[in-house]
């Protein structure tokens, strides 16, 4: 009896390695259940959160975040694991009430006040999110298990190999992504997927593996406290950012721009000063800028000057503003920028 129990004891580790190892291929039922691009001020706090679609798929050791560009070529890995997971979930769980795994940089980490699972600062090979387009795969050794195609992205719609038994071919891309907005799976159908129907834009909800998260929105404008600017008015969410696309048109002469309300919420206005081309030229400043209208509650305006004479000039600038306080009129990589006048309390044109 006695020399039979070293042989038990063998076969009894034998048994524990096999539960615990990932020979079962344990993190392959596996979903993209948010991509982040950063926000307006922070645009390298970029993560990537998972969402196991069964129980005990925690195993991700080795696993990588892939990253492809519009044309579905390879850019790199957004990131990639170096452990397994401590939360397995509840057996019987299915999406999305399995528990999520957050990946993503050391600057998510400090905006969102949490420990990501997963930190891919440093790593070799590693690219950052693009934002006009691309795919954004989980993959594993036997193959990929989910992806998410979106933006200008114009490659394969499919994958090849499906480490599991989902579809494989991801449809039409979601909309491009955005600061300050995530990519969010609305619904995870694991034999038929379509990037434009599971996915859609919304405002980050990052969940760690053990469920924490940050994601308390005190006024329900659906921005969460750590990134709203005012958290007791839904009218204002992300601070001003600078304006975009400023088009002149007319006859008569209008001021338009891109509408920032969905970022900074329903109180931004905007105001808008002018010159003239020769005084800009002479004072190589905006000491002669004059506001043409404040606090416009919309994304363009008319210019009831009439028009310059011939052979000059007149230029506008526009930012926003919001109950979180004034953007910026832009600056330029002058060591002193002529547009700081514009920003500064003392010199500013527009009330
Ligand atoms: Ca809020
Ligand atoms: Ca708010």
């Amino acid at each position: 009896m006695l020399r039979r129990l070293p042989s038990l004891l063998a076969v009894a580790t034998i048994v524990w390695a096999a539960g615990h190892a990932p020979a079962f291929c344990n993190e392959h039922l596996m979903a993209v259940n948010e991509i982040f691009p950063g926000t307006p001020a922070d645009p390298n706090a970029q993560y990537v959160m998972l969402r196991m679609t069964a129980f005990n798929q925690g195993f991700v050791n080795g696993s990588f975040i892939e990253v492809q560009g519009p044309t579905g070529a390879i850019l790199g890995r957004f990131g990639t694991f170096t452990h397994n997971m401590a939360v397995a979930g509840t057996a019987g769980c299915v999406y999305p009430a399995c528990p999520a795994i957050l990946i993503g940089t050391a600057r998510a980490q400090t905006l969102f006040g949490l420990t990501l699972d997963q930190v891919v600062d440093g790593e070799a090979g590693r690219v950052a999110l693009p934002l006009a387009g691309g795919r954004v795969c989980f993959r594993i050794a036997t193959g990929y298990t989910d992806c998410v195609s979106y933006g200008a992205y114009t490659g394969p719609s499919t994958i090849t190999p499906g480490a599991n038994t989902c579809d494989t071919d991801f449809g039409t891309p979601a909309g491009a992504l955005s600061l300050g907005f995530a990519l969010a799976r609305r619904q995870f159908f694991c034999p038929g997927k379509d990037s434009s129907v599971d996915f859609r834009i919304q405002f980050p909800r990052p969940v760690t593996n053990a469920g924490t998260n940050a994601n308390v929105d005190s006024d329900n404008d659906t921005l969460i406290d750590v990134l709203d600017c005012a958290d007791a008015d839904p009218g204002t969410q992300y601070f001003p950012i600078e304006t975009s696309n400023l088009l002149v048109g007319g006859p008569p002469t209008s001021v338009s721009w891109t509408s920032q309300n969905a970022t900074t919420g329903t109180s931004t206005r905007y105001d808008v000063v002018t010159g003239s081309l020769g005084d800009l030229l002479a004072s190589r400043d905006y000491s002669a800028a004059s506001c043409m209208a404040s606090a416009v509650n919309g994304s363009s305006t008319l210019d009831p000057a009439p028009n310059p004479p011939a052979g000059s000039g007149i230029y506008y600038l526009v930012r926003a503003k919001n109950n979180c306080g004034p953007g910026t009129y832009g600056d330029s990589t002058l060591a002193v920028d002529p547009r700081d006048a514009l920003d500064s309390p003392g010199t500013i044109p527009c009330p």
